[in-house]
């Protein structure tokens, strides 16, 4: 148990050898044990708050949930970090890795005052007391995390591993601002986290906030010691050198040592920051700076109860969760609580009304300086909207449709570079990518901001930055965490990646949509920046690469997130990827998946018809159609490559069956196809059915895998006759042709499922299976030879159709590809 009643008893004179005056040391202990105390009674009151009787089990609650083993770890570090913001007017948050420990954070923001002031329920008397204790791991109550709900608060932490990336993204641009940040020392084990330390070679000292990381060696996990508690010493202090930091050490168990101590070290621990800061800033120093960063060895579940049934619990493993449960069957466990509960001396902390002691209140930072008052925790209050260049500007020029080949991601590298420039000032947007925004095609978003790169730079490197804003690192887990903390305080930003390797994230994106859904219901929560991917380098074009490299299934992993929260869009040309992305960059609290390919391809819409097609999400393609509103076949395609595929397919049976009706159905939005009750984007099922009329044959070549389209429509009315084609897990290093022939959405195979769909056609069947087999057979037997992919396959162009619809007035205005040349309907 504690040695505060120790501390309080030595007066006010000066405390030896620190900072803390005795006054100041004892009333920071005693703040501290009112932390522990309203933490230990979230976990197990729902009455009885001020223990102003025994503890009986009518007090208890009947679930003990939550975790008390970190906890008093953390209450320590926040009540020193706010003398800290109180001596030096710190602008500071905290980003809590052992996120578990919840009641701890709201302990605290309770005892500062922001949690009344947000939740006024919960009031600085007996009865809000009794409220929070019951409210926490209670059915419509708030989460045991440190969750969305809890002020001051951008992350969970409750999939470890993420707390360091995120309060580097949330330093970034923030020269102001300080992000301490706890590791676990059992999250420390974890892929993301060890990569994390790494962030410091992108931090510039001059122009980005500081990451004060603590490493919270508590020595334990769930059931387990952690490795980095159990290697010598120095060796673990090595490890951090090695990182780049400068480590402290912080060890012990009694409160009344640890507390002068600790003072030491975090004022030498800013010193060193302020001195970093002002060598950057006004000294012009480049050099890269070695930040301090702190090893605190203190017990797990210190100040809770030392040994249960016989076993030690404090300092052990034993302490994690609930240190005393069964509480129902052991009354010697009810004891223990009673006794463990009045070690901190409620009585001396809290009046009879409830109200906490005003003179230990009075130590807390006031105002927006408390750090569940920080506006860059709630990065909505600071969001200021991205400045998006009118992306017509870089529009393609359509000289007929389908006529020459642009590399669509090249043309968004262009609106993303003047993106970059128009908020130049405002420093508020990045670009994140794994060692890929060149090879994704989008490099000129490099030119005039750079990558960031803090470490050494030699004469062969390009475009490295201490300023850039682009941010380049072989991780896709620093990616998306330093975004993930970029836009939770209140940023832009922009991620792209192979469409393969994205699935490294997958738990992120799992969590922050999570996030985002929670944030929803929170009024006080206001929105953020949307998070931006494109997915490029995609299955079917792993020229390079191959199988390893063609996994498209990110897609289906969004789509299991909350509907309000996922967009996906699949633009199948430049101009549809354009419109696309301006309505991403300025969305609010959404995860916008874009599948855009970087290879040359064909252009099929003006920059008019693609933001009239992107509004919509999907339609019928008139200049490709020749159904005059009755179809006998709809030729459905998302993506780009399986839009080249679906409208070659057209042509080949416009060859082979030219009275044949054909409707050419272009999706961009995916959720479109969902029901509207489903997505707030879902066609309504009228509209579904005029596009997609009951009884006709769909045909339907998509990006990804072709159960996403059934589980899109199943409850749409013609879903009976939704037929499929997409990647079906076949691939290798062959012609881009050849994946798709491999796959089963090649335009032959489109044209022959065509065929064999429409009923009247029916005499044609085995005509057209041989006519298909002589295809494939003519396709295996030259790619084979020759390695590459047929010249009428390789130079296909789209040829126009005379009996093309008219009914649309813009179906007539661009010409066909070979009758093309040099027209420019362009805007
Ligand atoms: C990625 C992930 N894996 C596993 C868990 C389950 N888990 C919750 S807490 C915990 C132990 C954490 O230990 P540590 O980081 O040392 O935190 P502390 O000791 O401060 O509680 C584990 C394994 C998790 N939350 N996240
Ligand atoms: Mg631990």
């Amino acid at each position: 148990m504690t040695e505060e009643s120790e501390i309080e008893k030595t007066g006010s004179e000066s405390a030896g050898n620190g900072p803390l005056t005795q006054e100041l040391l004892a009333k920071m202990d005693a703040y501290w044990r009112a932390a522990n105390y309203l933490s230990v009674g979230q976990i197990y009151l729902k009455d009885n708050p001020l223990l102003e009787r025994p503890t009986t089990l009518d007090d208890v609650k009947p679930r003990l949930l939550g975790h008390w083993g970190t906890t008093p770890g953390l209450n320590f570090l926040y009540v020193h970090w706010n003398r800290l913001i109180r001596e030096r007017d710190l602008n500071m948050i905290f980003v809590i890795g052992p996120g578990h420990g919840g009641p701890g954070l709201v302990a605290n923001t309770y005892l500062e005052g922001s949690y009344s002031e947000i939740y006024p329920h919960i009031e600085q008397n007996k009865d809000g007391i009794k409220r929070l204790f019951k409210q926490f791991s209670w059915p419509y109550g708030i989460p045991s995390h440190v969750a969305p709900e809890t002020p001051g608060s951008i992350h969970e932490g409750g999939e470890l591993g993420y707390s360091l990336v995120h309060a580097y993204g949330a330093a970034f641009d923030n020269p102001d601002l300080i992000v301490a940040c706890v590791v676990g020392d059992g999250e420390a084990e974890t892929g993301p986290l060890a990569t994390s330390w790494h962030s410091n070679k992108f931090l510039n000292p001059a122009t980005d906030g500081a990451v004060l990381p603590i490493l919270h060696l508590n020595g334990y996990k769930i059931a387990n010691p952690t490795i980095l508690a159990r290697i010598p010493h120095a060796e673990l202090e090595d490890l951090m050198r090695g990182y780049g930091y400068e480590p402290f050490t912080l060890e012990g168990d009694d409160p009344a040592v640890l507390h002068q101590q600790a003072a030491g070290v975090f004022d030498t621990m800013l010193d060193r920051i302020a001195a970093i800061q002002k060598a950057a800033r006004e000294d012009g120093s480049t050099a890269r700076p070695a930040w301090p960063m702190l090893i605190l060895r203190t017990p797990k579940g210190w100040t809770g109860p030392k040994f249960v049934d016989g076993k030690p619990v404090e300092n052990t493993w034993r302490a994690h969760q609930v240190p005393l449960d069964g509480l129902f069957q052991n009354p010697e466990h009810l004891r223990q609580l009673d006794e463990w509960m009045r070690s901190y001396k409620p009585e001396e902390l809290f009046n009879e009304k409830g109200h906490f002691r005003a003179d230990l209140a009075e130590i807390a930072p006031k105002g927006r300086r408390r750090m569940g008052m920080n506006a860059h925790a709630n990065g909505g209050l600071l969001l200021k909207p991205l400045n998006v260049p009118n992306f017509r500007d870089f529009a393609v020029k359509i000289e007929g449709r389908g006529a020459k080949d642009v590399e669509s991601t090249r043309v968004l590298g262009h609106l993303l570079h003047a993106v970059m420039q128009a908020n130049k000032d405002t420093k508020n947007f990045r670009v994140f990518g794994p060692d890929e925004t060149a090879s994704n095609r989008l490099q000129d978003v490099i030119t005039g901001t750079g990558k960031a790169w803090m470490a050494e730079t030699l004469p062969v490197d390009e475009n490295l930055s201490e300023t850039g804003h682009v941010m380049e690192v072989l991780s896709e887990h620093m990616c998306q965490g330093w975004l993930e903390g970029y836009l939770l305080t209140g940023r832009h930003g922009f991620f792209s990646c192979y469409e393969a390797f994205i699935h490294i994230i997958d738990s992120m994106a799992n969590q922050h949509a999570k996030w985002l859904k929670v944030t929803r219901g929170i009024p006080w929560r206001k929105p953020i920046a949307s998070l931006n991917y494109l997915l490029s380098s995609l299955v079917w074009r792993q020229d390079h690469n191959g199988f390893s490299h063609q996994d498209p299934g990110f897609i289906d992993h969004l789509l299991n997130k909350k509907a309000d929260v996922v967009r996906i869009y699949l633009p199948a040309d430049a101009n549809t990827l354009l419109s696309v992305s301006d309505h991403c960059l300025r969305s609010r609290n959404y995860i916008n998946l874009i599948v855009a390919g970087k290879q040359p391809a064909p252009q099929w819409l003006t920059i008019d018809e693609a933001v009239a097609h992107c509004t919509t999400g999907l339609g019928i393609w008139p200049w490709a159609s020749n159904d005059d509103g009755g179809p006998e076949v709809v030729m459905a395609c998302c993506g780009d490559v399986p839009t080249m595929e679906a409208l070659a397919a057209v042509m080949l049976l416009r060859e082979r069956v030219p009275d044949l009706r054909i409707r050419v159905v272009n999706v961009v939005d995916l959720m479109t196809l969902q029901p509207q009750s489903e997505h707030p984007h879902g066609l309504p099922d009228e509209e579904f059915d005029q596009v997609f009329p009951v009884g006709v044959p769909v045909i339907f070549a998509f990006h990804g895998y072709p159960w996403v389209i059934h589980r899109l429509t199943y409850r749409r009315h013609n879903h009976d006759n939704i037929h499929v084609r997409g990647y079906k897990e076949e691939g290798t290093t062959t012609t881009p042709f050849d994946m798709c022939v491999l796959n089963n959405i090649d335009r032959f195979q489109l044209a022959l499922d065509a065929t064999m769909r429409v009923p009247r056609l029916k005499p044609q069947a085995d005509a057209a299976e041989q006519w298909y087999s002589e295809q494939i057979q003519r396709h295996r037997l030259y790619v084979a030879e020759n390695g590459d992919d047929l010249p009428d396959v390789k130079n296909w162009r789209w040829i126009g159709s005379p009996t093309a619809n008219k009914s649309n007035s813009q179906s007539g205005e661009v010409p066909a590809g070979e009758s093309s040349a040099g027209e420019d309907v362009a805007m």
